[in-house]
């Protein structure tokens, strides 16, 4: 991990002189107009100095403080609060950075609908991206309320926001405590791991490794500070506690490092341009190491900066040591630098013009700048036609062709390779190439605010037709899906292979497609304290069913891999119960990879159900001690077990009338215990979760949310192998508005 690049460090500061210069990064985050701008005014002035009422901050504004006394100085990074700037934070955020996430106390309602808006949003947000920052939540506008008020809706806050910490955290336990008892399980039953599969073995190595490094890097929520910048309450008190976070952060640079990061700032200043070219950057850095000198070492300190549980990497190649350094200023906060192949090259050393480059390309309005532009006769080569067209894929699929984009940044950004900006902007998930009719083409799903196209219906009817069968997955997570996970599935179904007209329909939420003979849904939503994203397919042919949905599937967990800070579970539902419409509180449920990597009949091994049917070919109950009527072929449930032998006994089980089940006595029960919050069923290594319905995309929210407003209120629930959810936090009352993007408030555009 970071050992070598300490060690490095070491040597360094033995040979040169060490400079003391501790600097923070402060990120100030919140809804807009909740007073970021003024508290970065008030706290450089030293007294009240408010933004005017229409000082809406576009993108981010830099404050920089330095507390000579402390020998700190302080970076505060102000971001615009309005909705398409907070896809950026990423970009900025370090995971040495402390994050003060502001609410407006004048706004601010006790209840949870509240609390997720303002700061439990972000806690997830920064959890996901940079799991591990110290965040301070802070009440702004204290002017408005009495003492009282302030102090109890700051309370509602931290509790809450300590109640999500906690939830993570035992989630996690549960989790780990699940994985461990699976491995243990495998390895007593299959030591040699064969009849089981490797991958399966693996696999849940892999996952405990990943949970416990997890368990490293939790948000450290400290407690609220309230204040009003109005009145220059609270304003020495926050700066204290700034200055207490960045105390234990401190560290000395040795001096050939300092020397480099002045010589990368000057530059900045006088040549404008975005980045520099490594090579160049390297230079500079020969320049800054002159011989040798000699220096106390600082190591303890600069530790945190060159390692984290979830970050620890450094590359160990040729230059190796140079990129110690770029790695360490990065998180230091003086140039922006990415590891990652297409961006290495590159040093971001002119915050300025980056900025600008965001302002540009997340433009509020990009529709009519755009059509702005083709009014003063831009884009020359475009027929009107082409140009209408290419606006319409904007519009409706949010998908903007590089050469409008280009045409839109070439004058302001001359000299600039605009196809490394695209990269780097892909790096950060902010937006995502695809290849669209042909053109290359850049995919921002945040500039689709389209709700459910109404068409879907149809596409995508509620009731199947006869013959029809439909195979569903869902990938629940803590919490939430992890941000742009649902975006980046949507990105990596655009490519997908020769079907060049695609009948397709994106919306903010979730897609539909019809890849020939398979029709493809997706979508995104909340499900109790779980973040849901369901996959379904649906055709006659169940070969090429299973194909699709595990192409889908296999995707997705690769994707998983790339967020570290995430774990989910993937759960295959009962194609019999979604056949006959079961009340979804009642679909029968397997976990996936159990499902693909068992072999059927040790499955009959494991828990005795399979069982031969009314035809010759394995069935299983669609329930625990179904009748036969209510049997499905095993090859619905066992992708394994399917060929070309089973597709008439399918086609017979699918031209059998639908059962719609009414409710058996079994199911009732899991019912009743479902409300009095008791365990499920705990015999079964099966999860029965309750579950709504998911047979349609509107009744996703008619299950019950919070409502409660008080903390104590919120009830705990036992699902499972003791994974205990907490039935009632901060969930939004109806999520249609909010969960739109998650990410995204309700102004409109
Ligand atoms: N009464 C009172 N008003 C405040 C205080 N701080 C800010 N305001 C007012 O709130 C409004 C918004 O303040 P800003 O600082 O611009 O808010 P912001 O969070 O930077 O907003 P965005 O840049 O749009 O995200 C302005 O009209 C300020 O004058 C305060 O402490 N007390
Ligand atoms: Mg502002």
């Amino acid at each position: 991990m970071g050992l070598k690049a300490i060690r490095l460090y070491q040597e360094d500061a033995e040979k040169f002189s060490s400079v003391y210069v501790t600097r923070q990064q402060v990120m100030v985050v919140g809804e807009k107009t909740v007073g970021k701008t003024s508290l970065c005014r008030t706290l450089k002035a030293k007294e009240p100095e408010l933004a005017s009422r229409d000082d809406r901050t576009i993108v981010l504004e830099e404050t920089v403080l330095q507390e000579l006394e402390a020998g700190v100085e302080l970076r505060f990074t102000d971001f615009g609060g309005q909705r398409l700037y907070k896809v950026l934070h990423p970009i900025f955020l370090r995971i040495n950075a402390l994050v003060l996430v502001l609410f407006n106390l004048e706004l601010y309602e006790t209840n949870c609908e509240h609390y997720f808006k303002s700061v439990g949003f972000w806690l997830r947000k920064i959890q996901a991206k940079t799991p591990g920052v110290t965040i301070i939540p802070v009440g702004t506008k204290g002017d408005t309320v009495t003492e009282e008020k302030a102090e109890a809706k700051a309370k509602h806050v931290f509790d809450h926001a300590k109640n999500y910490v906690k939830i993570y955290r035992k989630n996690l336990e549960n989790r780990l405590e699940e994985e461990r008892k699976k491995l243990r399980t495998l390895l007593q039953t299959d030591p040699s791991g064969t009849r089981s599969g490797s991958d399966l073995l693996a696999n849940i190595k892999k996952g405990i490794e990943r949970l416990e490094r997890m368990q490293g890097s939790i948000l450290n929520v400290q407690k609220p500070v309230i204040i009003s910048s109005k009145e220059f309450h609270g304003v020495d008190e926050l700066k204290k506690r700034i200055l207490q976070v960045a105390e234990t952060k401190s560290c000395a640079l040795p001096e050939n490092w300092y020397q480099f990061a002045k010589l990368i700032a000057e530059r900045a200043k006088k040549d404008d341009a975005m980045y520099m070219p490594y090579a160049e950057a390297k230079e500079l850095w020969d320049q800054a190491t002159p011989s040798k000198k000699s220096a106390p070492t600082m190591l303890e300190s600069i530790k945190v900066l060159l390692t984290s549980p979830m970050h620890g990497k450094f590359n160990e190649e040729d230059c190796e040591k140079f990129e110690t350094v770029l790695t360490f200023l990065h998180r230091w906060g003086a140039i922006l630098w990415y590891v990652s192949p297409r961006l290495k090259d590159y040093i971001f050393h002119n915050p300025k013009k980056l900025t600008n480059f965001f302002k540009a390309v997340f433009d509020h309005d990009m529709e009519t700048t755009l059509a702005a532009k083709r009014r003063r006769r831009g884009f020359p080569e475009y027929t009107d036609v082409k140009f209408e067209e290419e606006m319409s894929w904007f519009k409706k699929k949010g998908l903007l062709t590089k050469k409008l984009l280009q045409g839109i940044l070439a004058a302001d950004f001359q000299g600039v390779d605009l196809d490394t900006m695209f990269s780097l902007l892909q790096h950060f998930d902010l937006c995502y190439e695809v290849r669209y009719m042909e053109q290359p083409t850049l995919y921002f799903p945040w500039f689709l605010f389209q709700r459910l196209p109404d068409d879907v219906q149809q596409l995508w009817p509620k009731t199947m037709e006869p013959g029809v069968l439909q195979l569903t997955v869902e990938f629940h997570f803590i919490t939430v899906v992890p941000p742009s996970f649902f975006e980046r599935i949507q990105v990596l179904t655009h490519s997908k292979g020769p079907y060049k007209q695609l009948p397709r329909r994106d919306w903010s939420e979730g897609f539909y497609m019809s890849l020939g003979d398979v029709k493809v849904f997706v979508e995104r939503f909340q499900y109790h304290n779980d973040g849901v994203l369901q996959v379904s397919v649906r055709g006659k042919d169940l070969g090429k069913l299973w194909e699709e949905l595990k192409t889908m599937v296999t995707t997705m967990q690769g994707l998983l891999d790339q967020c570290p800070g995430e774990a989910c579970n993937i759960y295959y539902i009962c194609p019999g119960c979604i056949r006959s419409q079961v009340d979804s509180a009642r679909a029968k449920k397997e976990e996936w990879t159990w499902m693909c990597t068992t072999r059927p009949d040790d499955d009959v091994a494991v828990s005795g159900r399979l069982v031969a049917g009314a035809t010759s070919v394995p069935s299983i109950p669609c329930y625990d001690n179904a009748p036969v009527d209510e049997m499905i072929p095993a090859c619905l449930q066992y992708p394994e077990m399917y060929n070309e032998d089973m597709y008439e006994l399918v086609r017979e089980y699918l031209s059998s009338p639908q059962i719609k089940q009414e409710s058996s006595g079994e199911c009732t029960n899991q019912e009743a215990a479902n409300d009095q919050g008791s365990s499920l069923d705990p015999s079964s290594h099966h999860h029965h979760h309750h579950y709504h319905h998911y047979h349609h995309q509107h009744h996703h929210y008619n299950t019950t949310y919070c409502t409660h407003n008080n903390i104590n209120n919120c009830q705990y629930v036992q699902v499972g192998n003791g994974n205990i959810m907490e039935r009632v936090p901060e969930y939004l009352s109806e999520p249609p508005s909010d969960v739109e993007h998650w990410d995204l408030d309700t102004d409109p555009r």
